[in-house]
């Protein structure tokens, strides 16, 4: 089975970037996913996109050396199959809340006999080769999202689930559930949250992602021992170079109106 990068560069110490795509095109997708990301995400959560056309995205991102990657729209198993079946090599599941779900999770990922994942491989065989079978429950990767108080008050049991991969920390989430505003996820209570997460989830050696507004915090998590980043998404990177374009073109005096709100 082609090999899993994202998993090969965690275990051998290598940071990982991911591209995260909302845009619903399969010409984006490939965009994105030629620039250098180690993997590209498809974000079936907040993205604009259906099932037909995330796994076109994911058609593109295979001929490009980034790992194909998705988020599915919440803990829900035949979605799940379906996206494995589609040629996702990981799965980044929201709201991952308590054990229970984080199980249900893993199972969803794994064919029997350790999990309850159906037969039918469809473009996860095409893309990963004829004995994707044999190996697939080694080289796909089940990231649980924790992005809540109530994970945080179950995390030492949702963390030791077998079979999970890693974690994936949703800050503007894990802020909201906790009476912060969204993009306060670097100081207070949210900023010690953070951390804690993350020292749990390194003692156990899982795989620790979390998304970032920028470039300058995504370095920030790589330094503090985060293994994954998200610098962003797709419209947040296209709205801002687009302004950094009119900037760059034109003198202060000469603009004639400002930016309107940047994507998210
Ligand atoms: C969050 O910040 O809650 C996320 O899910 C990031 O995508
Ligand atoms: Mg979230």
């Amino acid at each position: 089975m082609r090999p899993n990068s994202v998993k090969n560069r965690f275990l051998s110490g290598q940071p990982i970037t991911n591209g995260w795509l909302s845009i619903p095109s399969s010409y984006a997708a490939e965009v994105v996913a030629s620039q250098g990301f180690d993997a590209v995400t498809v974000d079936l959560q907040h993205g604009m996109m259906d099932f037909e056309t995330a796994m076109a995205m994911l058609q593109a991102i295979s001929i490009t050396s980034a790992t194909p990657m998705v988020r599915c729209t919440s803990m829900d198993a035949p979605q799940i199959m379906r996206l494995l079946d589609a040629g996702a090599y990981g799965i980044i599941c929201p709201s991952i809340d308590t054990p229970e779900l984080a199980r249900a999770f893993v199972d969803a990922c794994r064919y029997p006999p350790v999990g309850k994942r159906s037969f039918g491989p469809a473009r996860g065989l095409l893309y990963g080769g004829p004995d994707y079978f044999e190996h697939a429950n080694d080289h796909t990767l089940a990231l649980a999202m924790i992005e809540s108080k109530q994970a945080i008050s179950e995390l030492e049991a949702i963390l030791d689930t077998p079979g999970l991969d890693g974690i994936y920390i949703g800050p503007n989430d894990l802020a909201l559930s906790m009476g912060c505003k969204p993009g306060s996820e670097t100081e207070g209570v949210v900023g010690d949250a953070i951390a804690q997460i993350l020292r749990a989830a390194r003692r156990r050696n899982l795989l620790c992602g979390i998304f970032c507004a920028s470039a300058a915090l995504a370095r920030q998590r790589l330094d503090e021992g985060f293994h994954l980043v998200t610098p962003g998404n797709d419209a947040n990177i296209l709205g801002s170079s687009c302004k950094s374009r009119i900037a760059e073109t034109l003198s202060e005096s000469e603009t004639t109106h400002q930016a309107d709100i940047t994507g998210y």
